[in-house]
């Protein structure tokens, strides 16, 4: 069979250890509804709008196949087929998903449903495992055709966010936040962009629908550094960047953040509001309160101990 042939090939330079997992937010099958609604590991379900969790986050069970990178192999030397192992979260949001963090001053210029990693009830808990030495955070993410989203807004929809409100890296769709607002859908708007702590576009690659999109970022905590991996489908994880300096990021605890996973859809200036409140995009703007949302699965976080898992049990080295 040519299949084996070329797969056997490639053995050599692939090694086939498992890389210790730190986090792993891939939804197991047991994992239900109410599970959600009381944020029971592995998600803080909290910064949603005033509906339970399980209103804007809905997990598919077997209706919906996950990325198949991480799936069980069924024959033993082939990497797929694969059996899904964790369920596809579906995450949306609505008018409704307005956060009122603590309970007050409502963040009116959102709409948001994030997916937030946990541990034992707390998310401090992750940092010390999640956020040290050399990290790689992994996430699939696909197309929800009954829920498209309007690319003139921006969408922060993957990120690490220390308590200054920045962000370690983040993925972004859609067109970035201008006051005054630019020419709408901005160029490559229908693109996922990889940004590092500065904004600055490490990777982009065009959100085609009826496919899994796989992102990895490893996460140098050290020496402070980012690299991105990427692939479609079944397509094992390939580098697209080399270790990227994000020196603007800060090290230590003052760079360690929750890891979010979701829909944050940023509005649109609206003229009628003042000029200082056309620049608060947390609690201003105009939002048109449509249903939208995106599916995710493959979430998981890894130590490079044992190198960069890429799919199909297979693992590459820390990238350079
Ligand atoms: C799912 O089953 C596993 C293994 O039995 C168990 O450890 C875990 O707590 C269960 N998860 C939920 C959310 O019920
Ligand atoms: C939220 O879930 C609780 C517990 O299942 C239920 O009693 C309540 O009616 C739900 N609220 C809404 C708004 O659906
Ligand atoms: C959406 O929600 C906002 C804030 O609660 C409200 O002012 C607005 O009327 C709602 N829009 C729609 C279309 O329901
Ligand atoms: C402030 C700072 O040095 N930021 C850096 C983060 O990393 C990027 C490279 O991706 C640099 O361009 C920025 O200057």
């Amino acid at each position: 069979m040519v299949g084996v042939s070329l797969f056997l090939a490639l053995l050599p330079a692939l090694s086939a250890l498992a890389t210790p997992i730190i986090y792993d937010g891939r939804a197991p099958f047991n994992y239900t509804k109410a599970d959600f609604d009381a944020s029971v590991d592995p998600y803080l379900t909290v910064v949603k709008g005033s509906q339970n969790a399980s209103h804007y986050t809905t997990l598919l069970g077997k209706s919906v196949p996950p990325t198949p990178l991480w799936g069980r192999q069924i024959l033993p030397l082939l990497p797929f087929p694969t059996i899904p192992n964790e369920q596809v979260v579906a995450v949306s949001i609505d008018n409704s998903s307005v956060f009122l963090p603590g309970g007050t001053n409502p963040q009116f210029g959102f709409r948001r449903t994030d997916v937030i990693a946990q541990k034992a009830g707390s998310t401090a808990n992750l940092l010390p495992q999640m956020e040290t030495g050399i990290t790689v955070f992994h996430f699939s993410i696909k197309l929800d055709e009954k829920k498209p989203l309007n690319y003139n807004h921006e969408y922060q929809i993957v990120f690490i966010e220390p308590s200054d409100g920045s962000h370690v890296f983040g993925i972004q769709l859609g067109s970035p936040f201008t006051n005054p607002t630019g020419p709408l859908p901005a160029k490559n708007a229908h693109s996922f962009k990889v940004l590092d702590h500065a904004l600055n576009v490490l990777f982009m690659t065009p959100f085609t629908s009826g496919s899994w999109h796989n992102f990895a970022v490893q996460v140098d905590w050290d020496k402070n550094t980012l690299a991105v991996l990427y692939s479609k489908d079944a397509g094992p994880l390939k580098a697209v960047t080399k270790a990227i300096p994000n020196t603007s990021h800060a090290t230590g605890a003052a760079g360690q953040g929750e890891f979010h996973f979701g829909v944050l859809k940023l509005p649109l200036v609206n003229p009628n509001d003042s000029p200082a409140d056309q620049g608060d995009v947390v609690h201003h703007g105009i939002q048109e309160g449509t249903t939208e949302g995106l599916l995710y699965s493959g979430v998981f976080v890894e130590s490079v101990a044992n190198g960069i898992s890429v799919g199909g049990g297979r693992t590459v080295k820390a990238i350079n």
